[in-house]
């Protein structure tokens, strides 16, 4: 997934190269993630300092800048390779920060340079979810912290597994990874309950404010759904990203106790089952065996073994024949959200299991 806007800088490419090992490297287990990068002829530098908690690296489409969010609440800008001082935007005074909590985030809309929105997700001071709108500010670099306008709010139970990832798909609608609410085991069974929007994927219209929800969702139309769901089963989707050249979704799901794992799914793919809690990876949690609709990980590795970097090498190398032979996607209705030609969409993203230390 190492997919750039075409019109990124070579400087800003290989910043980002150098950020996303970084971020990977810590965002994973380090002395694994070192093992296996070293493995592969890689090098961490360090490219830099002054970020406090950085979680996630992204940029608007066709924009040389990146944009680093850092968990207790601030978006910092990199312009050039330095590191600006006045953040993009601060939120600290609403977010909830520590442990799985904070300014998870943030995706820009596909259309950002003509109409400046962009969008985060955070955990706010009771510790539930916001997904709220933001406009560009008068000053390029500085957001206009007044246009904020909520999105979607969603309660959660406990203080972990609030995923965080959001971004838009190709065909322009925003995804949102949303954890089981918390806790061990998801103990209100909400990854299998299609009345709540805990343990999905969800998939919303944001050019309707606050926002629609598209009439191809696979339970736009069920009595008794949340229609904002597109797929269901998840535990803590940290991070997905979509592929650029292919129509394809990534998503890396954080495990219980024992597997970690990576699935890879048709970006159409409406209504499918990711299995937890039914399943963790490969294997019977509460339940055996997989329904019909159930997706199982292309990647699973144990935590008993030193390989968390494996979903970062999966996801990194998500195009290559070795990933996609092992990828076997079941029978599904697609639900006709087919990606647009001339893909606009957020640039890059690293997904990896997530982190034993900020997403278990
Ligand atoms: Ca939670
Ligand atoms: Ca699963």
């Amino acid at each position: 997934m190492l997919d750039f806007p075409p019109s990124a800088s070579r400087a800003a490419r290989a910043l980002f190269a150098a950020a996303l090992l970084l971020f990977a490297t810590s965002a994973c287990a380090a002395p694994a993630a070192d093992t296996w990068a070293r493995a592969e002829g890689l090098r961490a530098t360090p490219v830099l300092r002054g970020l406090r908690a950085p979680v996630f690296v992204t940029a608007p489409p066709g924009d040389p800048r990146l944009f680093v969010v850092e968990q207790p609440g601030r978006i910092r800008v990199v312009r050039d390779g330095k590191l600006l001082e006045r953040p993009f935007l601060d939120l600290t005074d609403r977010v909830g920060y520590g442990g799985e909590r904070g300014l998870l985030g943030l995706a820009f809309h596909p259309l950002y340079a003509r109409n400046g929105f962009f969008f985060v997700n955070y955990t706010d001071k009771n510790g539930d979810t916001q997904i709220v709108r933001f406009k560009a500010g008068a000053i390029s670099d500085v957001a206009d912290r007044g246009s904020a306008s909520t999105v979607l709010s969603v309660e959660q139970p406990y203080a972990n597994h609030n995923g965080g990832m959001i971004a838009f798909a190709p065909d322009g609608k925003l995804w949102i990874g949303m954890g089981d609410g918390g806790s061990g085991g998801d103990p209100h069974g909400n990854g299998q309950s299609l009345g709540t929007l805990l343990g999905k994927l969800l998939r919303i219209d944001v050019d309707r404010p606050p926002y629609a929800i598209p009439t191809d969702n696979p339970f736009a139309n069920r009595s008794g759904a949340r229609g904002e769901i597109w797929a269901m089963g998840v535990r803590n989707p940290w991070r997905f990203s979509f592929d650029r050249g292919a129509p394809l979704v990534y998503v890396a799901d954080v495990g219980q106790n024992a597997w970690e794992e990576v699935n890879v799914a048709p970006v159409t793919g409406a209504g499918l089952d990711y299995g937890w809690n039914r399943r963790e990876g490969l294997h019977a949690f509460r339940a055996s065996p997989p329904r019909p609709n159930t997706l199982d990980p292309i990647e699973e590795y144990a935590h008993s073994e030193a390989a968390r970097s494996r979903a970062v090498t999966c996801i990194a190398a998500g195009r290559s024949k070795d990933c996609r032979a092992r990828t076997s996607f079941p029978t599904i209705a697609s639900a006709g959200s087919s990606p647009s030609a001339g893909w606009t969409g957020a640039p890059p993203t690293c997904g990896s299991g997530g982190s034993a230390r900020s997403a278990r």
